[in-house]
């Protein structure tokens, strides 16, 4: 099929930063495509009254160029005058930076949810400020319903005892340092997925796996009732991306969680995690960077078209290059 031409319907499961990077290479490889970005929510969480959305936030702030580039997340030209503020009324938890102008999101979103707005409405509403420039762009929650990694740990005072922690928690304040002996998709099973993201992926010409955690970013989407379905059932093709290259991750930290779910943090163990749709998975193909070309052969006999690329998103035109390469591998 020939992608880039016309309305061709992409379909994009991602996370928050390194989503973001891969959406920005997608929507550069094929610009006049019509792409619905299906993100992940269990990395939401409750502060200070405020609910955050890590994952939306930060693929609608990069898309729409307010994203600080350094961090990855949050708004670029930040100032950090609220948090000062909080921490001087020895108000906790101030391990989780909040910006001033992130704030302002935080505010609207909370506003609308209060007022009964689920958030696929906040979402698009937000949209409509930063993604007014991207009309054929389209971000959609993985659903409206409350869903919360939470990570079991080794509890430090109390030796042989566990504790469980926010994903956020254990992501920024301990900075994924604990052993992650369990991850729970709290809320995973009586979710519903958001309007529009079942028809979206029946709909798609193609879908794609953005290299986003494996086990807390894409991980969530795909467990949420009937996604994985419909993708299975999918006209389209469906092609993967890994984000661990050379056995570890490109960025992140896929490797602390990757072992709480018995998966190796290696490439093509991944890609067999998300499975062929012939073996009762969820791909068609799945891409691996030119380091892990030895495990080329693995991947084919697990069902999969294995395509072998540099992976690295170094700036959306060579995250366009190899976009554009893999899907014209795995579809031809
Ligand atoms: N990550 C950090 O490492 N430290 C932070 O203080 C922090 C604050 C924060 C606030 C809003 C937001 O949207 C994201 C934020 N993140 C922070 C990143 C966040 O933990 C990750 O983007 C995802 O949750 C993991 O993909």
């Amino acid at each position: 099929m020939e992608w880039n031409t016309g309305a061709v319907r992409i379909v994009i499961l991602a996370g928050g930063v390194g989503g973001s990077k891969f959406v920005l290479g997608v929507r550069r490889a094929y610009p006049t495509a019509e792409v619905t970005v299906i993100a992940n929510t269990a990395d939401d969480i409750t502060l200070h009254g405020l609910r955050i959305c890590p994952d939306l936030d930060t693929i609608m702030y990069t898309l729409g160029g307010g994203g600080d580039p350094a961090r990855g997340w949050g708004r670029e030209d930040e100032s950090w005058r609220v948090m000062e503020e909080l921490a001087s009324y020895g108000v906790e938890p101030t391990w989780f930076s909040l910006g001033d102008r992130d704030v302002g999101t935080h505010l609207v979103r909370t506003q609308m949810l209060n007022a009964g707005c689920p958030l696929s409405e906040v979402t698009s509403a937000l949209c409509g400020r930063w993604l007014a420039h991207e009309p054929r762009l389209r971000l959609l929650p993985m659903t409206d319903d409350r869903v919360e990694t939470h990570v079991t740990i080794p509890d430090s005072e109390a030796l042989g005892q566990r504790r469980v922690v926010h994903f956020q928690e254990y992501w920024v304040r301990l900075q994924a340092r604990p052993e992650a002996l369990a991850v729970t998709l709290v809320g995973v099973e009586s979710a519903r997925p958001a309007p529009g993201v079942i028809e979206a992926l029946q709909e798609a010409d193609l879908i794609l796996v953005a290299p986003s955690n494996p086990v807390v970013s894409i991980g969530p989407i795909l467990a949420v009732p009937d996604v994985r379905e419909a993708m299975r059932r999918a006209s389209a093709s469906v092609v993967g991306f890994a984000g661990i290259l050379g056995g570890s991750p490109v960025l992140g930290m896929a490797h602390r969680l990757l072992p709480a779910i018995g998966v190796d943090v290696d490439a093509a163990a991944v890609g067999l995690h998300y499975g062929a749709r012939s073996r009762g998975g969820v791909l068609d193909a799945w891409t691996m960077d030119s380091a892990d070309a030895s495990s080329a052969e693995r991947v084919q006999q697990a069902g999969l078209r294995a395509v072998v690329t540099d992976l690295i998103m170094r700036d959306p035109a060579t995250t366009a290059a190899f976009v554009s390469y893999a899907i014209k591998s795995a579809t031809s």
